[in-house]
């Protein structure tokens, strides 16, 4: 498994899935879920929607498949991660959980290219250094990582792009 960075608006990246990070309604909202749902368009909404209506809200740390509607990525895969409150710990196991049932989906749905954003760090002020050593450990400790061809970490910011630079030793 190939392990990329990037510093680049997620919409444009043309893997096999991009992940979102959304919230436990799926219905959008800002941020990059805001830029998913805008550029993919109608497709997209009603295939949370459809989602919704047969398991209700998607909870913190799980994650779902959608058409990827317009953009150029095949699949969104939608998790939902934690609003860092300060305890660490439960935050940091539900953050781990949104990259690895992230994985799991791609697994189960062939996908061998995903780009991540860096989940949790913006509206939901996750610490960045914290996210980005979760984000790497696991999908470093991802047990069918043979079945992934290539992660693609996909910074928006400089404070991110740089943690990732440092600690991927690139
Ligand atoms: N491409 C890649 N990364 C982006 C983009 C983009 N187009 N836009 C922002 N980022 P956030 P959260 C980065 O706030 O913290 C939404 O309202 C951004 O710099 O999008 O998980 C949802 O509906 C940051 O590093 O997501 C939820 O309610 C990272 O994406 C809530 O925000 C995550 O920032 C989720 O908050």
């Amino acid at each position: 498994m190939i392990l990329e960075l990037i510093k680049a608006d997620i919409t444009t990246i043309k893997a096999d899935a991009i992940v979102n990070a959304a919230n436990s309604s799926l219905l959008g909202g800002g941020g990059v879920d805001g830029a998913i749902h805008r550029k993919g368009g109608k497709a997209i909404l009603d295939a949370c929607v459809a989602i919704r209506n047969k398991q209700g809200q998607c909870k913190t740390g799980n994650a779902v498949i959608t058409t990827a509607g317009n953009l150029p990525a095949k699949y969104v895969i939608h998790t939902v991660g934690p609003v860092w409150n300060g305890e660490s710990e439960k935050n940091e196991n539900l953050l781990a959980a949104c990259y690895h049932n992230s994985l799991m989906l791609a697994v189960e749905n062939e996908v061998k290219v995903i780009a991540f954003p860096n989940i949790s760090t913006g509206i939901y002020h996750f610490p960045k250094h914290k996210a980005a050593d979760i984000a790497i450990t696991t999908v470093n400790h991802f047990a069918d990582k043979e079945k992934i061809e290539k992660v693609i970490f996909v910074c928006f910011d400089d404070e991110n792009y740089n943690l990732y630079l440092q600690k991927l030793g690139i």
